[in-house]
């Protein structure tokens, strides 16, 4: 029986990524997670008890770490790491938690697996290189070189330069991979997408920072956690993995979809204070990743995936409602 230990398992990715290995794998599954503000142990509640134990604890705490770890003890056994802090803007308001979850947290259980002999998987960000040009022909690939902007995409590059440290110095048998902005159920209502709909649904109006030209490259999370299953079977150590399914879409172009979808004017729109160095455009390069591993995205339609995370969120406002005032009370706070 195949054990895996999945940091960060009750949070947007890490909670999609539960259900993808219950319903893919018959392995047993060991959430380890804070429970932050971030946390959805709702998302979790549906799934088999005798397959998922949630344990609430902190990634930090290397007691607990090597404990979870030490059970790790079959072939297939592996630690999957997802936690972490998350939001940009929380980044800037205040830095402190991303360096202590994000590299201490990442440390802490690299030494963890390293006492072990265990095998990781680090889930990292494409935010890591930095930003690209709008007509930037190219896109990031595996040899793109390492330029965050924000604390936050510096807490994950570092935590990045850490695991392939750990790889080289220690043996330590680590894949990574970068994955661009995923959207889906569950995501918290301070990201972009999320915040949009929700405002939408509670009959408010989109917020746009600046002049929405800026470009993400939107992914659905199950292809993500598709993504990341495949590099945890057939993934080679110390490689890193490009996860991305060519989603590039401006933030206009987006909040125009989910205006249409709501049936609202177009202009149901307002241009808020920009984010302090908002990175214009991520675009990653897949190729890597469907050429060596095989993997292909289930959500070939970025606008079907959209419709349908819409629909989402409209049956689940005993789920967001409750988190919206005080996030909508923060970013007014902030002129956002
Ligand atoms: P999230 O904020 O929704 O969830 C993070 C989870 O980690 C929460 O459940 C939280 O309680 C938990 N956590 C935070 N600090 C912890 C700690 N110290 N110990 C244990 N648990 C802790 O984040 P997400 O959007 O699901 O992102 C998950 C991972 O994927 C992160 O590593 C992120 O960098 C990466 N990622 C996210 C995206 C995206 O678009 N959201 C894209 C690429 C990569
Ligand atoms: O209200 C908003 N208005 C707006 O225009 C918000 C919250 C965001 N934005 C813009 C900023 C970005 O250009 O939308 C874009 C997406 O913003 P976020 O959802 O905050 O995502 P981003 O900063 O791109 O980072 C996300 O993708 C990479 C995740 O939050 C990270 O965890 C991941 O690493």
């Amino acid at each position: 029986m195949r054990r895996l230990l999945v940091t960060g398992g009750a949070g947007f990715i890490g909670s999609n990524f539960v259900h993808h290995v219950m319903e893919h794998t018959d392995a047993h599954v060991t959430v380890l997670d804070k429970m932050t503000y971030a946390a959805s142990p709702e998302a979790l509640a549906a799934l088999p008890a005798a397959r998922v134990r949630v344990v609430e604890g902190d990634i930090t705490d290397a007691a607990l770490v090597d404990e979870l770890v030490a059970g790790l003890t079959g072939e297939d056994d592996a630690l999957v790491h997802y936690a972490a802090e998350s939001h940009n803007d929380n980044s800037l308001a205040d830095p402190s938690p991303f360096i202590t979850t994000n590299l201490v947290g990442t440390f802490t259980l690299l030494e963890a697996v390293r006492r072990h002999g265990v095998r990781m998987h680090h889930v990292s960000t494409d935010e890591v290189y930095g930003d690209l040009e709008l007509d930037d022909p190219q896109r990031f690939t595996e040899a793109t070189p390492y330029r965050p902007s924000s604390p936050y995409s510096a807490s994950k590059a570092g935590a990045d330069h850490l695991v392939r440290a750990w790889v080289r110095s220690f043996g330590v048998r680590a894949t990574l991979s970068n994955c661009s902005n995923n959207y889906g159920p569950w995501q918290h209502v301070e990201k972009f997408i999320p915040r949009q709909v929700t405002n939408l649904l509670s009959g408010g109006r989109v917020k746009l920072y600046g002049s929405g030209a800026n470009v993400r490259d939107w992914i659905h999370a199950d292809d993500h956690s598709s993504a990341v299953l495949t590099i945890l079977d057939a993934g080679q150590v110390g490689q890193t993995y490009l996860v991305g399914a060519d989603g590039e879409r401006s933030n206009l172009q987006v909040v125009r979809l989910l205006l249409e979808l709501l049936g609202r004017d177009p202009d149901d729109l307002d241009h808020v204070t920009d984010r302090a160095g908002h990175d214009l455009r991520y675009a990653i390069d897949p190729t890597k990743l469907r050429t060596e591993l095989g993997w292909v995205p289930r959500y070939t339609s970025f606008e079907e995936g959209l419709a349908s995370t819409v629909e989402w969120y409209a049956a689940h406002e005993d789920w967001w409602g409750p988190k919206k005032a005080a996030v909508e009370a923060a970013y007014a706070a902030k002129g956002q």
